[in-house]
């Protein structure tokens, strides 16, 4: 156990703010409870010359149109991935459906894409500098398992004011994503998490080492939304002085995937996110479940062979016409349609209750094959 008076900072310089004192309110920078203070002391050492290197600064001040016309509040991390020579690295395909961004620089949501091989040493360079704001931020790369002082979770480590460098090493192929893991129920939720891809050392194209190939991705993080969470401005350490910020309480009216709204503009081609493909041509389907709460997906009529979980690839694949999934699971489906399956096929995301697994919501889109 740690000791709580050890972690508790007071930035704003009012009040104590113990843990059964505070109220969670104020503004951006105000106090803040739970919040682990950085140890210099115990950072870890950085290898010069990385394969890749992930830039990330933070946004506070997105947002996200809704098909009803609704905008709502998106935080996320923006940036750049450049390669070992520090040339900037594209981004082939939308998979993250950039839409309705406001936020300053090139924030994106879900946030920029990191794409890395196996075996390679990545530096994740993150800056958290909320002009002038006393901003906190991690980067936990969801999967990979770094030592911990690379890991980004606050409690186990420290959040991070000012700039720090994570280094880490994929040890294995697969769909991976990275969030934010300070005040994490509230930052995840705002939207701080976007897809990590380690590919094979054959390259994009196939999915784990001596693994199936592929000729199109989609990369679909599927998460729901409750715009009651979604204050503008939102105080970033809201509820972790033990005020009562509403936190326990989800009521997602928005289903969304990759940042597209999926009650309606999921499903249409403007939007990046539905497939088109032709028989003969193999779909992976990166599917990341980025909500909190229970998803079903069904495949429209087409069948899917998931071939990896969670980054690690399946002794047997395993044939579906639908997949539950929890919180954070990510799976790689290959779609590889017959002439029998010529036609347009929606995709749909059903969000669950997750004491009733009653249907709170849908996300759509579609894979349209042809000829
Ligand atoms: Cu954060």
């Amino acid at each position: 156990m740690f000791k709580l008076k050890d972690k508790i900072e007071n930035h704003g310089g009012g009040n104590g703010g113990g843990p059964g004192g505070g109220t969670g309110g104020g503004g951006m920078g105000s106090t803040a409870c739970y919040i682990y203070p950085r140890n210099t002391a115990e950072e870890p050492v950085i290898v010069p010359n990385p394969d890749k290197t992930f830039n990330r600064s933070i946004y506070m001040n997105g947002s996200m149109l809704m098909d009803d016309g609704t905008s709502v509040s998106i935080w996320g991390f923006s940036g750049q991935n450049l390669d070992k020579n520090g040339q900037v690295i594209s981004y082939p395909g939308g998979s993250s459906g950039m839409s309705g961004m406001g936020g300053m620089m090139d924030g994106a949501f879900p946030s920029v894409p990191m794409r890395i091989t196996e075996g390679e040493l990545a530096h994740t360079v993150l800056n958290v500098m909320g002009g002038g704001m006393m901003w906190r931020h991690t980067v936990h790369h969801h999967g990979i398992e770094p030592e911990y002082r690379s890991d980004g979770v606050g409690h186990t480590s420290w959040d991070v004011t000012g700039t720090y460098t994570y280094q880490w090493r994929p040890s294995q192929a697969g769909t991976y994503f990275y969030h934010c893991h300070t005040n994490t129920v509230l930052h995840a939720e705002m939207g701080m998490y976007g897809a990590l891809i380690v590919d094979p050392p054959e390259g994009q194209g196939t999915a784990f080492a001596g693994g199936p190939t592929y000729d199109l991705e989609a990369i679909w993080a599927v998460d729901e939304i409750d715009p009651s969470w979604h204050k503008s401005p939102q105080n970033w350490s809201a509820g972790t002085c033990g005020g009562d910020a509403g936190l326990n309480e989800l009521n997602p009216k928005y289903f969304i995937i990759s940042g597209v709204d999926g009650n309606q503009s999921a499903s249409q081609d403007s939007s990046n996110i539905p497939v088109n493909m032709t028989v003969g041509q193999t779909l992976l389907i990166r599917y990341i479940n980025a909500g909190y709460l229970p998803q079903q997906l069904k495949l429209g009529g087409l069948q899917g062979s998931i071939i990896a979980s969670d980054g690690r690839p399946l002794p047997n694949a395993r044939t579906i016409t639908t997949l539950d999934t929890v919180s954070a699971e990510r799976y790689d489906i290959l779609i590889q349609p017959t002439s029998a399956d010529i036609g347009n096929h929606v995709i749909e995301f059903d969000i669950l209750d997750w004491v009733t697994n009653k249907v709170l919501g849908t996300a759509k889109t579609r894979i349209i094959v042809s000829a």
